[in-house]
């Protein structure tokens, strides 16, 4: 019998597909015809979708259904969950939600939901979440992100825009063209360009690689391993420790001052408050001068190094970038506001190749030249009580409600939170502390999450609702990073009883009364219709006749134009200071900040300066705990989605992560390729199985993240998930950003039988 085989357009954060579907069945993901280097985390979907860890139909935990409020909250996590139908469960919700307004107020209500969603626009569950309870009377929001936080709030002060670190850096074609020298602090992990947040139709960051290498750049690779090294590029690699690529940078600028080679001009001309930070470099201000020497015994690099790196830099058309993990560790405002002073003082800001960029190495997209328009994009509406928290700061807040806190030059208290709204994210991911985390989970009176997986999140809430994915529903989506925007067809029929987030939403603000504010009158076709129509008519203003909707949606996908000409970051700036200032108090790039010295900020000084982080080779505590703990982004998955995926299965070991590690570093601790250890500190432990590598720096030890939290009890986690082990720290008082980066860690061998990994069994569940 001929099998009826449909096929639909769709879009992933990992790429653009085409969902191939036999008999109410995913069977596969075809790349998009026109991306020359598709992800393989693809594969993963058609198991994912179809997995028995869908959550099937709205379920409330045991305790909760019984005692409400009052039910024992240590208890999440353990506790069975009930089946109960969608109109019992909307019911509660929606009682729940009115009885914690009125009771404790608007701002008893954290609905910051952070996490990455689907990369569909309209049916984001994060911008949802938001839009439904904004519409209700507000909630408690998170400010910035994980990924690149600090940067985010300490760039406008320096160069009056985070633009730059949303991939809106000099382009490719300009590299190509002019630049000599990239030297990659981070380097370049193709791995990580597999992604791009809103999904992308062309992964386009080896093609640029390969066009810059035949270009004859020279690539420089500074990171802790040479596996960020991008694969083909004969980058010459220096190793460094962790977290101390502002001391690294610091001494080149010493180099460039003692020999006399910085742009004098250039400081004078386009910077604020270089000389302070010059006579701190020379060690003026406090006795200590930051040279190559002072700098080799912090970072590690021998100092005849760092002073050839400086003068070639130098010598000929140089571009710095930094991957976002610098500045995602303890004072990780220093290394990227190092390296603005360093761009600064090789004087190349705003000419063709030269300067300073960010976030090569950590997505898709990154310098890729497109047309500064419009890419698809949801309101969640205002929040009417305007409070937010630095996002990182969740345990902050859960654990110290009414405790002042510093962000930013402002004081503030955190909110005292008795409810919890989350769908579009996994905190029992993305959290640093995961034990410390458990604790501040059991102190609101209700969670309430959204997920179509049983994700270790979901198992910690009250009240557990199923989500459809993105193949059971309609949406439009892409990147600001990318030239395509990509329709996307409903595939597949929901999964069980799953709705989508926009739904639920619908029939919640319709039960309090506000569904009109929550929906704008629209429904789902009518809202794809009204994101793709407002962009349209973007586009034509800048020239470009876009394709009526019902062209777009019949053909899956548009391409914006390439631009005609090359984009230099801050051309403008650099031609006429005066005409174009930069939005900084001075109109200028501020080496020292005279805003920033206003906060008094010891932890974030007014120039960039070598702050030591709580955590590194250096401190104390590496006499207790010898190895600095880095956790990449996973190369088989995005975060913690599609960890039970087979791309992702494939390479675990004994059905745990890895951690790689130096052969010395093995060798010392009896501990052989292969083996199961336990990775520990003082804040907790978990089992990993051990890759021996090769190109691992001494003293570093290297894990993904991803692993589905699967804890035995809060001494030990069975699965590999290092955000036990990792650092709940803002970066500093200005940016209050994660510290993930930074934690040192033992490693000891396993012995004995180690305990089976629960994180991919479904949770106990009954039917009412
Ligand atoms: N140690 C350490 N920790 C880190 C990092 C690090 O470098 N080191 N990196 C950090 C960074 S940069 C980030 S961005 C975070 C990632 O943060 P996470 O929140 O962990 O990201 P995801 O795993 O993508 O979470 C998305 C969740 O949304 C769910 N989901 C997907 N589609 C839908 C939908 O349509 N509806 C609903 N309701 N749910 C849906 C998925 O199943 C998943 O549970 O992790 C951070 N954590
Ligand atoms: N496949 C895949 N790709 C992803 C993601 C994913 O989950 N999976 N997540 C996406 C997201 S949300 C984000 S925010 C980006 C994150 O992008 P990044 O933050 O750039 O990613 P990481 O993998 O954490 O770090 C990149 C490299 O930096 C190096 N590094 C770590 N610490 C230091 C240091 O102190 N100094 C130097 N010089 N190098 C250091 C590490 O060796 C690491 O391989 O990745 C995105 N890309
Ligand atoms: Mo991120």
């Amino acid at each position: 019998m001929a099998v009826d085989v449909k096929r639909f357009p769709s879009l992933s954060h990992w790429g653009a597909f085409t969902a191939v579907v036999a008999d109410g069945r995913l069977q596969a993901c075809e790349p998009f015809a026109l991306d020359p280097a598709p992800s393989p985390i693809l594969q993963s979907m058609p198991g994912m979708v179809h997995s028995p860890l869908r959550i099937a139909r709205p379920a409330v935990r045991e305790g909760w259904l019984r005692d409400r409020e009052r039910a024992d909250r240590g208890a999440r996590g353990s506790d069975r969950f009930v089946e109960v139908e969608w109109d019992v469960a909307l019911k509660l919700v929606a009682e729940e939600l009115a009885r914690v307004r009125t009771t404790h107020g608007d701002a008893s209500i954290f609905g910051g939901s952070y996490g990455w969603s689907s990369a569909g626009r309209l049916h984001h569950a994060r911008t949802q979440t938001h839009r439904f309870l904004n519409a209700g009377g507000g909630c408690v929001n998170q400010a910035g992100n994980y990924s690149w936080g600090a940067a985010q709030f300490l760039l406008p002060h320096v160069i009056g825009t985070y633009s730059p670190v949303t991939g809106r850096v000099t382009d490719w074609n300009s590299v190509a063209a002019h630049t000599r020298l990239f030297v990659a602090f981070g380097g370049i992990p193709l791995r990580n360009t597999q992604i791009t947040s809103g999904g992308a139709g062309e992964h386009s960051t080896p093609r640029w690689l390969a066009r810059a290498r035949e270009a004859g750049v020279e690539f420089v690779v500074v990171s802790p391993t040479r596996g960020d090294v991008p694969e083909g590029i004969d980058a010459r690699w220096i190793p460094i420790r962790p977290n101390t690529d502002a001391a690294l940078m610091l001494a080149m600028v010493h180099v460039l001052l003692t020999e006399d080679r910085h742009a004098a001009d250039f400081v004078q001309t386009h910077c604020a408050g270089f000389d302070r930070f010059a006579d701190y470099v020379l060690g003026k201000a406090d006795g200590q001068a930051k040279s190559p020497e002072w700098a080799q015994e912090l970072c590690g690099v021998p100092a005849a190094d760092i002073r050839a790196l400086a003068r070639r830099a130098a010598d000929t058309r140089t571009m710095l970038t930094c991957t976002w993990s610098l500045q995602r560790a303890h004072r990780g405002e220093q290394p990227y506001w190092a390296a603005i002073a360093l761009a600064s003082a090789l004087g190349q800001i705003g000419l063709p190749g030269g300067g300073f960029a960010f976030g090569h190495g950590s997505m898709n997209g990154v310098g890729n030249p497109r047309p500064a328009a419009a890419s698809p994009e949801m309101s969640s509406g205002a929040n009417p009580i305007g409070r937010s928290i630095p996002v990182a700061r969740i345990a902050d807040m859960l654990l110290q409600p009414g405790q002042p806190f510093e962000f930013n030059g402002r004081s503030d208290v955190y909110p005292d939170i008795q409810m919890i709204y989350w769908a579009g994210g996994n905190p029992f991911h993305h959290h640093q502390d995961l034990n410390r985390l458990v604790r501040a989970w059991s102190k609101p009176q209700t969670i309430v999450v959204h997920d179509s997986w049983w994700t270790p999140t979901a198992r910690r809430a009250d009240i557990v609702l199923p989500a459809t994915t993105t193949l059971e529903r309609n949406d439009i989506g892409g990147s600001s990073r990318d030239r395509f925007v990509l329709a996307m067809h409903q595939a597949l029929a929901p999964h069980a009883q799953s709705r989508n987030d926009f739904d639920i939403y619908r029939e919640l603000a319709a039960m309090g009364g506000y569904e009109q504010a929550f929906t704008g009158g629209r429904d789902e076709f009518q809202w794809i219709r009204h994101i793709y129509d407002g962009m349209a008519a973007g586009w034509r203003e800048s020239g470009f006749e876009a394709p009526g909707f019902e062209d777009f949606w019949r053909a899956g996908h548009l391409e914006l134009p390439e631009p005609a000409r090359e984009f230099v970051l801050f051309e403008d700036f650099r031609r006429d200071p005066a005409a174009h200032p930069l939005k900084t108090p001075s109109g200028r790039i501020e080496i020292y900040s005279e805003r920033i010295a206003g906060f008094g900020y010891d932890d974030c000084p007014p120039h960039p300066a070598w702050v030591p982080p709580a955590e590194w080779l250096g401190a104390d505590l590496a006499a207790r705990f010898p190895l600095h703990l880095v956790t990449s982004q996973p190369g088989d998955k995005l975060h913690s989605q599609l960890d039970a995926g087979v791309v992702s299965t494939a390479n675990k070991l004994h059905g745990r992560e890895r951690v790689r590690m130096a052969a010395e570093d093995a060798a010392a601790r009896g501990i052989h390729d292969g083996d199961l250890v336990k990775v520990y500190n003082d804040r907790g432990a978990c089992i990993a199985a051990v890759s021996v590598q090769d190109g691992v720096m001494p003293g570093v030890a290297i894990m993904s993240t991803g692993a589905w939290f699967d804890p035995l009890d809060a001494a030990l986690e069975r699965h590999g998930n290092p955000n036990v082990l990792t650092l709940d720290a803002g970066t500093s008082r200005l940016a209050q950003a994660p510290s993930a980066l930074s934690a040192l860690v033992e490693i000891g061998r396993w012995e004995g039988e180690a305990p089976r990994v629960e994180a991919f069994e479904v949770p106990a569940i009954s039917a009412a």
